[in-house]
């Protein structure tokens, strides 16, 4: 069993998001295995482009790799697939269905993660009964098609002094900059790029690691 539920949805580290196309010729699985390695404690697959049946062999595998690892495996979009394969949680954007009529469909065990992107929207992600939020892009990003303009950091702050929710910083976010959202408050980064990049990603997580633990000491 993984140590995150709907009470504790996030861990205090990184949180990892596949991304293929991104990945150096890597498939999503030997990226996963990577990040089991390295001890991330939550994954999130998601893969915009992929057949559905491709996702679910995937995920099927990603499953059983994250549920031996007790590490918590969240699916992107896919409310359907997060069920068949028994994912823990669903990662859902502002333009899926409601929060509240996926909480009906999925029970009450599931975790639900929404996207948002402006303080009305983290407000209703907390009425809606979301178990965590997503506060981004806070840099500029080209992972994510369609995404509005960086929120910045003006947005995570509203968030660490205004929203009583478990949340992730995403979007942009690199070794270069990661310092300034720890001194924010974030304590779950998402990176999508930074990391699916890297040639060792192993070497790179450590890396993120001292400037996060670095970061949290100024603080
Ligand atoms: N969601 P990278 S930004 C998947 O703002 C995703 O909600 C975002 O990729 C949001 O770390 C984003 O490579 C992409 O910039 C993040």
């Amino acid at each position: 069993m993984n140590s995150m539920d709907r009470a504790n949805p996030l861990p205090t580290d990184l949180y990892c998001i596949t991304a293929e196309d991104y990945s150096l010729g890597r498939s999503n699985i030997e990226i996963v295995k990577q990040w089991i390695q390295a001890g991330v404690k939550v994954i999130q697959y998601r893969e915009k482009d992929k057949d559905m049946k491709l996702k679910y062999q995937e995920c099927k595998v990603i499953r059983e790799l994250t549920k031996e690892a007790g590490v918590a495996f969240i699916v992107n979009d896919d409310i359907d697939l997060a069920m068949m394969i028994g994912a823990d949680g669903v990662h859902i954007g502002q333009d899926d269905f409601p929060l509240t009529a996926v909480r009906h469909l999925v029970g009450e065990n599931m975790i639900i993660g929404i996207s948002t992107h402006s303080p009305e929207q983290a407000q209703a992600a907390v009425i809606a009964g979301a178990d965590y939020i997503g506060v981004g892009p806070i840099f500029k990003t080209s992972t994510k098609k369609n995404v509005c303009q960086p929120v910045g950091l003006e947005y995570l702050q509203y968030v660490v002094n205004n929203i009583d929710l478990p949340f992730v910083a995403i979007g942009g976010i690199k070794e270069s900059n990661i310092s300034e959202v720890v001194l924010r408050g974030a304590k779950c980064i998402a990176m999508v790029t930074e990391i699916t990049k890297a040639q060792d990603i192993g070497k790179k997580i450590g890396d993120l690691r001292k400037i996060i633990k670095n970061a949290k000491e100024e603080i």
